[in-house]
């Protein structure tokens, strides 16, 4: 095993942050926990020596990449937990034991290795009011800071699910919900919420709750989460996964793609070689703009110096101020005229536009409906070929 390959990969592909899973929802523990036998403390590898954990976490540190850890408490097949995180069948003694091993193990894993930028829990997390673990007073003593993914709601920074595996956000796509993901997912009998509120996915420009999008989604298809043998014919071609990106982090939302690891305890090359191609690709779409600007206010425009040929526009809001824009409007001046390329609602961190090739000598964003003072981070022309 080489965590630092992982990470190279990832670095590799662009990535930011990377999220180790922990302990998936079988209970085997990728780190020498105290709270049982069934982790890596109990197998010949390194003499029962090693630990993943620590070794994934040295190796973001060495390549730049913010780290996390998945922890899912809603399933675990060592204690016969399943879906929210109840033991069955039930019982009193065998729910006591288990809420006590999970108490045990985020102490474990939110202590001995640091701060933490993420933290998943699959699923959410099922209340101490519905017999639960009390994860969220561990969560708000040890690691305060981490965005939660589908996490107790009041941590200050969640990120929530947007509703499949496949890496396509809707649009509009708002940073702000009425609904807290692992509310909707734990608690008893709330499931059903899910089918009866349309504002999942997309989030609600009026919601109270400030918890950006994350889509994940394997880099194998169809849902091919894990490696098997023999399976590289299942990888999602570049252009896909290209395509996937417009549809998530170009619709205002953190894009997190599945990294399988083989038999050797490395990506595979063929995943390697992918991942390599992705990040070449986003960077050669994206890293020169033909002009960009920022500024304030309904109007900002980017003016050209002479006649350019642009195709892309991008869009960033100054989101740690909130995001404000409700609707708006991107014009190209062409030939003299003003051309309208596209009308939308929400931008947010990030708004990918694509478009017709024109030879423009201005593009105009004006904000129609604002809850705030437009505070535009970036307008950005690309001519990608
Ligand atoms: O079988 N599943 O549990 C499953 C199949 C396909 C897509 C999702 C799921 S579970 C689902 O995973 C999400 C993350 O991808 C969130 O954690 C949801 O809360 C969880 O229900």
């Amino acid at each position: 095993m080489d965590t630092d390959q992982w990470l190279r990969t990832a670095k590799a592909a662009g990535a930011a942050y990377a999220v180790l899973v922990a302990k998936h929802c079988s209970g085997f523990s990728l780190w020498p926990t105290e709270a049982h036998d069934y982790s890596v403390k109990s197998t010949p590898w390194r003499d029962g020596q090693g630990d993943i954990v620590g070794d994934f976490i040295s190796s973001c540190h060495r390549y730049g990449i913010r780290p996390g850890l998945y922890y899912s408490t809603s399933a675990n097949g060592y204690f016969q937990v399943d879906n929210p995180g109840v033991v069955k069948p039930y019982d009193v003694k065998a729910q006591e034991r288990y809420n006590e091993a999970v108490m045990q193990q985020i102490t474990e894993l939110w202590t001995n290795y640091g701060e933490l930028f993420e933290i998943w829990f699959d699923g959410g997390t099922l209340p101490p009011e519905q017999g639960g673990p009390d994860v969220r007073s561990r969560l708000l003593e040890l690691q305060p800071q981490a965005v939660c993914f589908q996490g107790p709601k009041e941590m200050s920074s969640l990120i929530r699910w947007i509703g499949n595996e496949d890496g396509v956000a809707p649009n509009p796509c708002w940073s702000t919900t009425d609904i807290i993901s692992n509310t909707i997912h734990t608690e008893l009998g709330a499931e059903e919420e899910v089918g009866e509120c349309p504002q999942y996915g997309a989030g609600n420009p009026n919601g109270s709750v400030w918890a950006p999008g994350e889509a994940d989604m394997p880099n194998r298809k169809p849902n091919q989460w894990f490696w098997m043998e023999g399976e590289d014919q299942l990888l999602y071609p570049v252009e896909e996964l290209v395509e996937c990106y417009y549809n998530s982090v170009g619709s205002n939302t953190n894009l997190l793609i599945g990294m399988v690891i083989d038999n050797r305890g490395l990506v595979p090359d063929a995943d390697v070689e992918q991942f390599t191609a992705f990040g070449q690709e986003i960077t050669r779409r994206f890293d020169t703009s033909q002009e960009v600007t920022s500024g304030e206010g309904e109007v900002v425009e980017l003016i050209f110096p002479s006649p350019t040929e642009i195709n892309h526009i991008v869009m960033m809001e100054q989101i740690a101020e909130g995001e404000r824009i409700r609707s708006y409007r991107l014009e190209a001046l062409v030939n003299g005229q003003w051309k309208l390329i596209v009308q939308g609602q929400s931008v947010g961190h990030k708004r990918i536009v694509r478009m017709e090739t024109v030879e423009a000598t201005s593009v105009r964003l004006t904000v129609d409906e604002a809850v705030a003072m437009p505070l535009i981070r970036k307008l950005a022309a690309f001519h990608v070929l």
